[in-house]
């Protein structure tokens, strides 16, 4: 049931164990908490995100990132916890396997930053490119609580061709490669598809990336 939504992207459904989900949905309550906790994100253009964010490692702003919430309560960032480094290189090695060597990146992979998004219902999140690590190393994406709507674009313009497809509570998707610079985006989440067991309202969205910083 593996799909290979674009070159290097790479879905990996219900990778997650329903054990994990629980445990990663308890531990991003404990990230949450202040300081340096869940927050949302006034963008330049004074629109305010929808999604609200907890940053792990370093903390990202529009357009960059910190060591402080800068743009918050000025509070050192939580450190990269290194479960989610272990969780990620094991994402790369389901995801690309023997052809680990062939993605941008990859070789020498340090995840260093995750950023923890909370979707509650109606919040999406327009299409963007993440562009603000200094390598490409592959991003790898943890789907948590209801299901989304993703959409998937091509890295040149913000229009099609994209591709749609539904990322559940427990899948994985990495992007890497030629898809890592991609237009990307939540057209919506699906309220009430969650499993009720997971004690979670919304979606949570954590991203595991390397900066390139130091
Ligand atoms: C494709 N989050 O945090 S995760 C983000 O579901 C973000 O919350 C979405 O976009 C979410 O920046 C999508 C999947 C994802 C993450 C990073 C990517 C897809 C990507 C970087 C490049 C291309
Ligand atoms: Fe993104």
């Amino acid at each position: 049931e593996r799909a290979d939504p674009a070159p290097g992207a790479v879905l990996l459904p219900d990778w997650l164990s329903a054990a994990e989900q629980r445990e990663l949905v308890d531990t991003c309550r404990a990230w949450a908490r202040p300081p340096a906790g869940m927050r949302t994100t006034v963008l330049p253009t004074g629109g305010v995100m929808s999604v609200r964010t907890v940053c792990l490692g370093w903390h990202w702003y529009p357009y960059g990132y910190a060591r402080t919430v800068v743009d918050g309560d000025g509070e050192p960032v939580k450190p990269f916890p290194d479960e989610l480094r272990t969780l990620a290189r094991r994402a790369l090695a389901d995801a690309y396997g023997e052809g680990l060597g062939d993605v941008a990146g990859a070789p020498g992979y340090e995840p260093d930053v995750a950023l923890v998004n909370h979707y509650p219902h109606g919040a999406r999140m327009g299409l963007h490119r993440d562009r603000e690590e200094r390598i490409d190393a592959p991003v790898v994406s943890l789907s948590l609580g209801d299901t989304a709507l993703f959409r998937l674009g091509n890295t040149e313009t913000r229009t099609r061709p994209w591709t749609d497809l539904e990322l559940r509570s427990g899948d994985l998707l990495v992007f890497g490669g030629p898809s890592r610079f991609a237009y990307h985006g939540v057209v919506r989440t699906l309220p009430g598809t969650a499993d009720p067991a997971l004690g979670l309202v919304g979606r949570l969205n954590i991203t595991v990336r390397q900066s390139g910083l130091d």
